[in-house]
């Protein structure tokens, strides 16, 4: 188990609830969610909805299970699916969309996440008995495994224009799409208008302990809710998940500034140490990826190196770290684990 004393830049999932989300659990009205009758929740998912800008919502337990939710509600077994072939939904979500959902994964590569429309109509194909029916496209904003990067508005307008004319949906794996309106100083809605439906995490950097929520039509939210149910995702008395959630939509956007300045702060240190690798540009929103290969040691090794000194760190690949800034990293950690970072490198320098 970690502790408090440790860095733990593993992820911006480690966040805790602030004291008045704590607060707002202890106090929140309840109700049986499953009947329709918890008032927080569903003042929750108004909001949601509002915020970005479609008809209805819908608070699930992860953003596992919103991913698992909107591709059975946007799809019938069998259908094909496209989507980035670095996606979360493709590489962490345990094959859900193939075992549980009964879809065929199409990936296809993307810059930074960003696909290109021209590779999506190529992906779509036409209509042969031989080949599974396109269904849906799925983006993900900000993109993980790129390293946090933003897909860009006119991006997805451009993926959507192609959707549409196939007659097919684009849906958005939004788990951080305010981080991305945050890089871009703009409205969420300017992302979310170009999709049919999407999801974001409230338990990420909103801070909030659990909870996702899908976004989209009526209709599409209605089948979500059943769909929800199918997979044993109907709460109860789910305003306790969801009195955070209101707190995380009113007070926690815009705070996600300083988790990027933070990031900055990070890779222009990592930078400059001499044996790290980083490429800047992609360093857009909380996270910072580098590559530890010119040092002769993996990347587990050295987080291991890091975890020994109290700093936590993920593997991306064999010799790529990952780190995440969130509420609860200030400046002084970001200075401490860069001078722990060159204090690493140096020692192993002198070894070799
Ligand atoms: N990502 C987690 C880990 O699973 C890697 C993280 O620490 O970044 N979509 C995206 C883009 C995500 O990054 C994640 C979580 C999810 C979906 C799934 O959310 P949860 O963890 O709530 O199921």
């Amino acid at each position: 188990m970690k502790t408090k004393e440790f860095i733990d830049l593993r992820s911006d999932t480690v966040t805790l609830p602030t004291e008045e989300m704590l607060e707002a659990i202890r106090h929140a009205e309840l109700g049986d969610d499953v009947f329709g009758d918890d008032p927080t929740v569903n003042k929750l998912e108004e909001l949601a909805a509002k915020k970005m800008g479609k008809e209805a919502a819908l608070l699930v337990a992860s953003g596992t299970q919103a991913n698992l939710v909107s591709l059975m509600s946007n799809t019938k077994r069998g259908d094909l699916v496209i989507l980035e072939a670095e996606s979360h939904m493709y590489w962490y979500e345990v094959g859900g969309l193939s075992a549980i959902a009964g879809l065929l994964p199409w990936p296809i590569e993307s810059n930074l996440g960003v696909l290109d429309p021209k590779d999506v109509e190529v992906a779509i194909r036409p209509k042969d008995i031989h080949f599974p029916e396109p269904a849906l496209i799925c983006i993900e904003n900000t993109h993980n495994r790129h390293g946090g990067t933003v897909v860009e508005p006119d991006q997805i307008k451009a993926v959507s224009e192609v959707t549409k004319a196939h007659g097919l949906k684009l849906y958005m794996d939004g788990a951080r799409i305010f981080n991305a309106a945050v890089a871009l100083k703009v409205d969420v809605k300017e992302f979310t208008k170009h999709v049919d439906n999407l999801m974001f995490c409230l338990s990420k950097g909103l801070s909030c302990p659990v909870g996702s929520i899908v976004v989209g039509n009526q209709e599409f939210i209605e089948k979500a809710r059943k769909t929800r149910k199918i997979l044993g995702g109907g709460m109860r008395q789910a305003g306790i998940i969801a009195a955070p959630g209101i707190i995380a939509l009113e007070k926690m956007i815009d705070r996600l500034e300083e988790d990027h300045k933070n990031a900055r702060l990070l890779a222009e240190g990592i930078a400059k140490v001499d044996g790290l690798a980083i490429n800047l540009g992609i360093v857009q929103t909380n996270m910072v990826h580098f590559d530890v290969g010119e040092l002769g040691i993996t990347a587990n090794q050295f987080i291991s190196e890091l975890e020994e000194n109290s700093v936590l760190a993920l593997t991306l690949a064999e010799n790529k770290i990952r780190m995440v800034t969130h509420r609860g990293i200030e400046k002084e950690h970001i200075e401490k684990t860069l001078s722990i970072l060159e204090s690493i490198v140096k020692e192993l320098r002198l070894k070799r």
